[in-house]
Order: structure tokens, then C-alpha cells, then sequence
């Protein structure tokens, strides 16, 4: 199923619960004292993080979400029952903007709980409005509408690297050989249609479809991703050593990065991945070449096909991760 990473929805807290006017029932007197009770507080609207990327699919099921309203205020001063609150599930790295005001609250700690919309207070019963001048108060208050808004949640995934690279770079190749993220990988262009992501130890790493020349004005589908490396630490952009123009490569790649300032400025280690297919003296020159043109550094040159050289450039990874 797609994976979904923008969703809008109206949320509402729950209405106050009404005051009543009620009276007391005494032997002989038809009216005894006040006794309305005031209504129940309305249920608040909650956002909770949720470490599962996939979870904003289940909101698109539905476009409007409220919390229970509270009860009216009973006899006898009962006070009436408070709304139950309502929680939504976002994965964490989701950003909720409020469509009308603008304003941003955004996810980010598993398992934080943050007050969205408050819900309406309850109203007052005729008991609340007694005095000594009024001792038969026929006043009682209504209860007040819950807070509500319409939000548009965009979900920017929180990872440690990012990996970016032309299409058919190896990407995919080199998260599933890292990690046991499974996915899908394909000789051609555009296998990852959708953002993967794979635990590394304790670090989180993202692979995002490839981009290619005109992704920052919207070709191909790395652009509609890019958000999401906006929140990693490092990126490890990817080049093919199957490819002639490697050179070409890597500057295509960093200049779609350029349109993103966020990205364009983040750390930046560079992975040659298909270190199969060439020998040593070519890999040398390459290695030269491209440190000509940038001042990145190369991590390691990679195949998935050997276990060893996995192993060393994961050890690599982690060491400049955990610096
Ligand atoms: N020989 C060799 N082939 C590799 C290596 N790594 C990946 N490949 C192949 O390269 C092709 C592309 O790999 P992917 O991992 O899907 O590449 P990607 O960068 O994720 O591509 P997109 O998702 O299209 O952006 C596949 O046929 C892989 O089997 C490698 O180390 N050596
Ligand atoms: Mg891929």
C-alpha cells in the first residue's frame, strides 16, 4: 500500500456539558432549594508520537475527528460526566500546521503526548447562581464549544543518514545489506517509489527514491521526498561505479540538493557502491578524480557482494555517526 505522508483533517474538542436548573424536592414546598448541577468538561484533542512511519495511512479513512462532549449537569448538584478525550497516532517527524492560523506544533519524541485542541468548560447549574438576595436562581449557564481546526499533518521522517544518489545507484541495495529493511531493489531506474527505512543499531537510515536532474523543480519522485532528509544528520550520497559519468553524477545529485539549503548544507560523506565492477587502478583514479570536485569525504567504496567490505564500511558509518 502507498506510503502516505501528508494527510488533512477537521478535529474538534468535545462542547462543554449544559448547567441545569433543578430544584430540590422537599415535603410541602414545591420548590426547595437549587440543586442543578454544572455540565462535564468537554474531551480534550491529543496528538501522540508513534514510532511507526506508516501510521498517518489510517487517517485517510476519515477527514474529521472529535472528542467526546461533556455531559449535562444532573439533580442533586450532579455534575455531569467529562467528555473522553481524544488521541490521534502520528509517527514521530510529523509536522501538523492549523490551516487557518498558521500555527505549527510539531511530533517528534515517541510516545509525547501534546494538547491539540482544548475541550469546552462545562456549564453552570442554577446551584452556582444562588445568593441571599437570589435564592431561587432560575439561571444556569450553557456549556462552551470545544476548540476546533482543520490541520494538514506533513510528516518529515526523523533518520540519523540519509542516502541519496541517481536512480540505480545502489541505495536500496546497500540499506537492505546494512539493515533487515527488505526492500525492494531492481536493475532500472525508479525501484523505490516510496522512502524505506532501516534500523542500523541504534541509527535510523532512510533510502529515498533516486533523484535525477530536475527533481528540485519536480521531475522524477526524489523531489516529493527530499523533505524528508531535512531532519537527518548526514547524508551519504551514493555514486555507482558502474556508471562513466561519475563526475556528472555527483553533480547532478548536489545540485537538485542546492535548491534545499537545509540539505545542502548538511554533512555529506560520499559511498562508491558496485566496487565489483572495476578494478583497482580505476578505482584509484576515480577516487582521486572526485576529490578533485568536492571536499567531502569518501567513506569507503562498497558491493553488496562482499560480506567483508560491508562490514568494514559499516564500521566506518558508525564511527563518524557517533561522532
Ligand atoms: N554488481 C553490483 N550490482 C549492484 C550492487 N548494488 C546494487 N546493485 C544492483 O544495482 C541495481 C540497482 O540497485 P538498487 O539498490 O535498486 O538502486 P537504487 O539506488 O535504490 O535505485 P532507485 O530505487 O531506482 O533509486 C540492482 O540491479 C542491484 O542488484 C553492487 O554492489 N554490485
Ligand atoms: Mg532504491
Amino acid at each position: 500500500m502507498a506510503f502516505v505522508d501528508e494527510v488533512q483533517f477537521y478535529a474538534r474538542a468535545g462542547r462543554g456539558g449544559d448547567g441545569v436548573v433543578r430544584w430540590r424536592r422537599e415535603k410541602f414546598m414545591p420548590k426547595g432549594g437549587p440543586c442543578g448541577g454544572d455540565g462535564g468538561r468537554g474531551g480534550n484533542f491529543y496528538i501522540e508520537g508513534v514510532r511507526d512511519v506508516t501510521a498517518l495511512r489510517h487517517l485517510t479513512r476519515k477527514d474529521k475527528y472529535e472528542a467526546e462532549n461533556g455531559g449535562a449537569g444532573g439533580k442533586n448538584s450532579m455534575h455531569g460526566a467529562d467528555g473522553v478525550d481524544y488521541t490521534m497516532m502520528l509517527p514521530i517527524g510529523s509536522c501538523v500546521t492549523n490551516t487557518l492560523t498558521g500555527e505549527i506544533v510539531e511530533v517528534l519524541v515517541d510516545g509525547e503526548k501534546i494538547l491539540l485542541l482544548k475541550g469546552g468548560a462545562g456549564g453552570l447549574g442554577n446551584e452556582h447562581f444562588k445568593s441571599s438576595t437570589n435564592q431561587q436562581p432560575m439561571q444556569a449557564t450553557k456549556g462552551k464549544e470545544g476548540e476546533d481546526g482543520t490541520f494538514h499533518v506533513e510528516l518529515k521522517l526523523v533518520a540519523d543518514v540519509g542516502l541519496v544518489g541517481l536512480p540505480n545507484a545502489g541505495k536500496t541495495s546497500l540499506l537492505n545489506a546494512l539493515t533487515n529493511a527488505g526492500a525492494k531493489v531492481g536493475d532500472y531506474p525508479f525501484t523505490t517509489l516510496d522512502p524505506n527505512l532501516g534500523m542500523y543499531y541504534k541509527y535510523v537510515l532512510a533510502d529515498i527514491p533516486g533523484l535525477i536532474e530536475g527533481a528540485s523543480e519536480g521531475r522524477g519522485l526524489g523531489h516529493k521526498f527530499l523533505r524528508h532528509i531535512t531532519r537527518t544528520n548526514v547524508i551519504l550520497h551514493c555514486i555507482s561505479l558502474e556508471s562513466d559519468t561519475y563526475l556528472d553524477d555527483y553533480k547532478t545529485v548536489r545540485n537538485e540538493l542546492q535548491a534545499y539549503p537545509d540539505i545542502a548544507s548538511k554533512k555529506e560523506y560520499i559511498l562508491l557502491t558496485k566496487r565489483d565492477v572495476i578494478d583497482d587502478a580505476h578505482l584509484e583514479k576515480i577516487i582521486t578524480e572526485i576529490q578533485g570536485i568536492t571536499d567531502s569525504e569518501i567513506l569507503g567504496a562498497v558491493t553488496i557482494l562482499d560480506d567483508t567490505i560491508i562490514k568494514e564500511f559499516a564500521d566506518k558509518l558508525t564511527a563518524v555517526l557517533g561522532k
